[in-house]
């Protein structure tokens, strides 16, 4: 069974790899609550399916399914996907999922975050988040690896990015708003970060995407590419109410440097046009007083930096969108040479408030025997 850690990672030489560096897997969770995901979760299942099988090209995947409809995820999966039981209250293991750290000797662990989806009762997505609050151990245990908890610390996968090199990129908006960790000032959750992610310097960006029911998740504006090199979502109209929160977070890392004292060289990957959500859509919602409501016209936050990085291929969501999505695979083919960029129509996810980064998660490569004993 997996060991709950004393100390930290930065105390015990570990530290959050970029998302680049070589993955023992993917961890998804499949979709099911009818009132966030429209149609009985049919179509967002199937997009998850194509999300899963395009990583599964490039590395392991498991896929978290509950009791009720683990027959018909393993159906739709091909045999090489792992299916495995696991309690859940929605389908994001970005942020639900653990935190893994490395050290120099290839050794994994897990950080188990507190969760509160997105906000509590204070501006939460839904009530309850007890089962997704304990995914992050199941996995570690499933695993065997061994795992930090912090009981008193509410953050989600999705609210932070590394270089693997001693840099951190967050955003005030989430991590600095009153629903997370309103009893810590901004350098008390800098300590924080620095010790569990094992960094040395946090780059915090003012916003994210305008409308992230997240509070501006860092992964929905930007993406580390390798170390020193990022992208950063963004838009040519000046009148979009994104241009303002691009525009900050683009003047802010232009006078940055990184832990290793480098200047970022910054892409600007076009965010799509505005997807709004049709009636039709809107219809095909159950709706119940404790989730999000899904209303006909309300602006998703969609952006092409939500993408996954898995071992040799960049999954891609795209949107149907005439111009910005063929401009978003030439520009990642480019900034990724040594990576097949595969694109996935992604309505169906970004209809339900995320995106494919939000929806998995990497598990850094083992280089050590931690087998079960
Ligand atoms: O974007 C994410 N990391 C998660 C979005 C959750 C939305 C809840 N409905």
């Amino acid at each position: 069974m997996a060991k709950k850690l004393e100390g930290t990672p930065w105390q015990d030489g570990f530290r959050m790899p970029g998302e680049f560096e070589e993955h023992e897997g993917c961890w998804m969770i499949w979709p099911e609550r009818t009132d966030n995901w429209r149609l009985g979760a049919k179509p967002a299942q199937q997009a998850f399916v194509k999300v899963a099988e395009a990583i599964a090209k490039y590395e392991k995947v498991t896929m978290c399914v509950s009791a009720r409809q683990y027959e018909v995820a393993r159906q739709y999966l091909s045999p090489h996907i792992r299916v495995v039981e696991l309690s859940s209250n929605d389908a994001w293991m970005r942020d639900v999922g653990p935190t893994f750290v490395v050290n120099d000797q290839g050794e994994v662990r897990g950080i188990d975050w507190r969760f509160n989806a997105w906000g509590g009762l204070l501006d939460g997505a839904y009530f309850p988040w007890d089962k997704d609050d304990q995914i992050a151990r199941k996995v570690c245990d499933m695993e065997n690896i061994d795992y930090y908890t912090l009981e008193d610390f509410v953050l989600e996968g999705g609210a932070i990015h590394t270089d693997g090199e001693g840099t951190a990129i967050v955003t005030e908006a989430c991590l600095l708003h009153e629903s997370r960790n309103p009893h810590m000032n901004k350098a008390e959750i800098e300590n924080t970060l620095k010790m569990y992610l094992g960094v040395e310097k946090i780059l915090w960006l003012p916003n994210g995407i305008y409308l992230d029911e997240t509070n501006e998740h860092v992964d929905n504006i930007i993406h580390y590419c390798k170390p020193g090199v990022i992208v950063l979502a963004w838009t040519d109209d000046v009148t979009d109410p994104q241009y303002p929160l691009s525009k900050a977070a683009y003047d802010y890392l232009s006078q940055e440097v990184d832990a290793k004292g480098r200047k970022l060289q910054i892409h600007k990957l076009h965010i799509p046009n505005p997807i709004l959500i049709t009636k039709q859509e809107s219809e095909g919602v159950d709706r119940v007083p404790s989730t999000l409501p899904r209303n006909a016209g309300d602006r998703q936050a969609a952006s092409y930096a939500n993408f996954y990085i898995a071992n040799h291929g960049i999954i891609l969501p795209l949107f149907n969108d005439p111009i910005h999505d063929s401009k978003a695979i030439e520009q990642l083919e480019a900034i990724f040479p040594e990576r097949e960029v595969v694109g996935i129509y992604a309505r169906e996810i970004i209809l339900g408030g995320g995106n494919i980064h939000c929806i998995t998660q990497q598990q850094p490569k083992r280089m050590t025997k931690q087998s079960f004993q």
